[in-house]
């Protein structure tokens, strides 16, 4: 598969996974001791636009606590940084918070890794043209299965950008092995810059995953009807409620979607009965220490450079070099 030039500086290049393999991989979670799906089903077009309303309501603290992170600290991480440089962000959504970056740094390149298509080139048409030095190298694919990425700007040293601490979303194992793939990805010479949540009262983690406006409750439920419009699977969404709650054992806050009603749903051709009383688990958010997280990247084969927080240590972003 070749990028396509979509613009004199943004190439694109579509790996989207194929429908065959979304089916058959929601069919076995589904159908699983504890039924669950992979929360990468919440961003489909409908869902980027619901999470973004999530990210302006008060209760949802680390989008706006991370960004202004980043713009304060931005020129700093440029001198630690001190070379040209391609930014590679996996998940990169509509690509907010890059700009943040490429307002104050002049990197060379920038290649975000997005699964929800239409996202992923209304932001890159709108960015490429307002930053002409900037080659924009669009993918669209699950960075969660595969972080092979196009060689491009290959002699330039990367930037490994993941912000938002959706690394939370990964569960132990998984994370070790997805940060061991962040360290590949970005190579010998390479950088990380990642931002992770931080433990705090169970209270504020409740509010921040049931916001009074909704948006949180429609978000979970968006993935069902994401599953409807991809997969034809037939979900009555009115069955289901939303549930979010912190479980301080495991240090996570849980996303589950409530069964009140027996449901009949078709998936990759085959018959599937959820049970009124089933739950679907949707998400895990894991929280985290400075201390614990930085030992994670040392172990991924990452050298911690800094951190920075905010003053009521909510959240953290980490910048850290390949050892
Ligand atoms: C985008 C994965 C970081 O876990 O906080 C927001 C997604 N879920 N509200 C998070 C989310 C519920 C968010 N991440």
């Amino acid at each position: 598969m070749q990028p396509r030039q979509l613009l004199p500086n943004l190439t694109f290049l579509d790996l989207y996974p194929p429908t065959a393999d979304a089916a058959r991989e929601v069919l076995s979670s589904l159908s699983a001791a504890t039924p669950h799906l992979d929360p990468k089903y919440f961003y489909d077009e409908q869902g980027s636009a619901l999470f973004d309303a999530i990210t302006r309501t008060p209760e949802y603290y680390p989008t706006r606590t991370e960004t202004r992170l980043l713009r304060e600290h931005a020129r700093t991480m440029a001198r630690t940084l001190d070379t040209e440089l391609t930014i590679v962000e996996p998940g990169a959504g509509g690509c907010e918070k890059a700009r943040i970056l490429l307002d104050q740094w002049q990197p060379r390149g920038y290649m975000p890794l997005e699964i929800s298509r239409e996202c992923l080139l209304d932001a890159t048409r709108q960015l490429a043209p307002q930053y002409p030095q900037v080659q924009f190298q669009a993918v669209c694919a699950d960075y969660s299965q595969a972080l092979t990425v196009p060689t491009g700007h290959q002699e330039l040293p990367r930037l490994v950008f993941f912000p938002g601490s959706t690394i939370g979303n990964f569960e132990p194992v998984a994370r070790r092995t997805f940060l061991a793939n962040l360290r590949q990805l970005a190579g010998d010479d390479g950088f990380l810059l990642i931002g992770a949540d931080l433990h705090k009262s169970p209270e504020r983690l409740h509010q921040a995953y049931n916001d009074s406006a909704g948006h949180t409750a429609a978000f979970n439920l968006n993935i069902l009807a994401h599953l409807n419009r991809r997969l034809d699977c037939g979900f009555d969404l009115d069955a289901f409620e939303h549930q979010a709650f912190y479980n301080e054992d495991q240090q996570r806050v849980e996303m589950h979607l409530q069964c009140h009603r027996d449901q009949h749903v078709r998936i990759a051709g085959e018959s599937l009965t959820l049970s009124a009383g089933t739950r679907v688990h949707t998400e895990n958010s894991y929280k985290f220490s400075v201390e614990d997280f930085s030992r994670e990247l040392v172990t991924a084969g990452f050298q911690p450079l800094s951190c920075w927080l905010d003053d009521e240590a909510l959240f953290s972003v980490h910048l850290a070099r390949a050892a």
